[in-house]
């Protein structure tokens, strides 16, 4: 059947240094936070599988570097995929300033039209009630523009981490399924259960997922 042909979706993460990205991917594939800080090498990757009505379905987490000198070789990876994570630190208005710059790195390889975006400011846990006020207006003003969905997350605290990543994979999994509809003309798009809404029934995070 034509979804076994779509069961892995390419997300890729992106942001300036020391945002938290591999802290975030870590958190939702190991559960775990590391507060030493270890620098991300290249681009490295984290396979987060699901199940999603039964069918087999998994996330292929990009974790890009994000130093100048890597940017160049994180290119090449960022091809094909369908969606992009842009990351910034609640407690750094430099790092949300760069979103755009991110977002126009990450897409330059992609189709604008079928990817998904995603806007994540980190560390919620480290900013004071009107500091993180003034950076959420910022932020969602720029998911607006970007035609992002704007999320407040903390890998230190868990909180959001896991309701964040599985709207990932709901959204990642309706539109390959709806594309794959289209394409293959078997059904009319529309008639394809809509499954966004409601991820933790029919999602099932399976166990010891994580895996390279
Ligand atoms: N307080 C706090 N610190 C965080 C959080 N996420 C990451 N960090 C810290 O930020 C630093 C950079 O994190 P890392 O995930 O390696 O950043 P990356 O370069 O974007 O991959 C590390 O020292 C982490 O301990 C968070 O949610 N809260
Ligand atoms: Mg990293």
């Amino acid at each position: 059947m034509f979804i076994s042909r779509l069961n892995v979706a390419k997300v890729i993460v992106v942001g300036d240094v020391g945002v938290g990205k591999t802290c975030l991917i870590n958190r939702f594939c190991k559960d775990t936070f590391d507060k030493t800080y270890k620098a991300t090498i290249g681009v490295d990757f984290e396979m987060e599988r699901f199940e999603v009505l039964g069918v087999p379905f998994s996330l292929q987490l990009w974790d890009t570097a994000g130093q100048e000198r890597f940017r160049c070789i994180a290119s090449t990876y960022y091809r094909g995929a369908q969606a992009i994570i842009v990351v910034f630190d609640l407690s750094n208005y430099n790092s949300l300033d760069h979103a755009r710059e991110w977002l126009e790195d990450a897409m330059r390889d992609n189709d604008p039209s079928s990817v998904l975006l995603f806007l994540v400011g980190t560390k919620k846990d480290l900013s004071h009630p009107d500091q993180l006020a003034q950076m959420e207006q910022e932020a969602v003003q720029i998911s607006e523009e970007i035609r992002a969905e704007y999320w407040a997350v903390s890998a230190l605290s868990g909180e959001s981490v896991r309701d964040f990543f599985l709207r990932v994979a709901s959204l990642t999994f309706e539109a390959t399924v709806l594309s794959e509809l289209e394409r293959s003309n078997s059904r009319q798009a529309s008639d394809i259960v809509n499954i966004s809404n409601n991820c933790d029934e029919i999602f099932k995070k399976r166990q010891s997922s994580c895996c390279r």
